[in-house]
């Protein structure tokens, strides 16, 4: 089995913009891509089955941090890894947990050795080092594993921001040694990837991502944005962090965001996106279309039979009415949270395809530049 590889296919000459192929032991993802959030395993309110005919998924993303919990990795290991345990036989990704720690767990406590935190689920006391981050994603099989990092909260003072950013550098050399001196747990070939930080500071994040561009793994990513940052900080940042990673190396922007968000930062060279937004907000009632945004609450639809979206490649989304989604969501139908997420993921994917085909077709600013105002208007 062999290590994760990255084929730079095109790069649009008029932005920054790529298209490429990541291979991996279970299978190929082309990029720009989008994967979808499965945190405790499964992508909430989803089937696999949907997950592939529906929303054609080509990579999703769990947690750590929620898996450790529970299951927990002697489940996650009898059972032959997650991709046996929920079916899913693409790739996955799984993050470290540190950030979920941040945002999650009770009564945190950041130490040179790790952080030691409560659990939500019952408060109980847990250590994450970055050496047993390493062993519970190889538990959980991932084929791509992240590194322990700090996500500093945004604004950090600069004292701070220094001192995180160093920790996590300390805490990726541990983590690179620790994965390096582990085997594979299931045959195939699990791939590590770092994660720059560095707050709002460019010194800070021109030096962080000069230390993740000189390791030696198979990617790259870039933390620590979309934290609370105004937008245009956010794009700053990230084309900072994009011009100083290696162009051979797949790059991964965590945790973002809005459809254009996701169009901007692909135009700044980022390759692969994960955010809870299509399924979190899609469960409260709000549709990202190719037509625009929609609040299905809104009394505006309860007579509008017309299909979620006929713009995009998806049974689901070209088949129920906006009127019976509705109706769905206003009567609490668990049905609903699934019409709505399946609608919202189909969108996503539909649109980083869309924008590795005009990257490949070399039209991406012109299509962007038409289509973001679109994709922003409140219908
Ligand atoms: N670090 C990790 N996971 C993350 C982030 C981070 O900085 C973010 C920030 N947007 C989302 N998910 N490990």
């Amino acid at each position: 089995m062999a290590a994760l590889q990255f084929q730079l296919q095109h790069t649009d000459p008029q932005s920054k913009a790529r298209a490429g192929e990541i291979t991996t032991d279970h299978g190929t993802i082309q990029t720009p891509i989008f994967m979808p959030v499965g945190t405790v395993g499964s992508v909430k309110s989803l089937t696999v089955e949907q997950l592939k005919s529906e929303v054609k998924a080509e990579i999703i993303l769990g947690n750590t941090y929620h898996l450790y919990l529970r299951p927990g990795t002697e489940v996650l290991e009898a059972a032959g890894g997650l991709h046996k345990f929920n079916g899913w036989d693409r790739p996955i990704l799984t993050d470290s947990g540190g950030y979920q720690v941040f945002s999650l767990a009770g009564n945190r406590k950041i130490k040179e050795e790790g952080v030691v935190f409560q659990s939500h689920i019952d408060g109980s006391k847990h250590l994450f080092t970055p050496e047993s981050v390493m062993d519970i994603q190889r538990s959980i099989g991932a084929d791509i594993v992240m590194a322990f990092d700090e996500c500093p909260p945004y604004p950090s003072d600069y004292t701070y921001a220094k001192k995180s950013m160093e920790l996590t550098h300390r805490w990726l050399e541990r983590c690179i040694k620790h994965f390096h001196n582990t085997p594979d747990k299931y045959g195939y070939t699990q791939n590590l990837f770092p994660i720059v930080q560095g707050s709002t500071y460019k010194d800070l994040r021109t030096a962080s991502s000069q230390f993740v561009a000189n390791t030696n793994l198979t990617g790259c990513a870039i933390g620590g944005l979309s934290v609370g940052e105004p937008e245009e900080m956010m794009y700053e940042f990230t084309e900072l962090c994009c011009d100083e990673l290696p162009i051979q190396k797949p790059r991964y922007l965590m945790g973002v965001g809005t459809p254009w968000n996701i169009l901007e930062c692909i135009a700044l060279g980022v390759d692969m996106f994960d955010c809870v937004m299509p399924t979190r907000n899609g469960r409260n009632a709000m549709l990202f279309t190719s037509k625009g945004v929609i609040n299905i609450d809104n009394k505006k639809w309860e007579k509008d039979f017309s299909p979620l979206d006929d713009g995009i490649d998806c049974h689901i989304s070209n088949y129920y009415s906006k009127a019976y989604l509705r109706h769905l969501i206003k009567a609490k139908e668990i049905t609903g949270l699934t019409l709505a997420s399946v609608h919202n993921l189909a969108f996503y994917l539909w649109l980083v395809k869309e924008a590795r085909k005009h990257v490949l077709a070399g039209d991406f600013v012109s299509w962007k530049n038409e289509l973001v105002p679109v994709l922003k208007t409140r219908l």
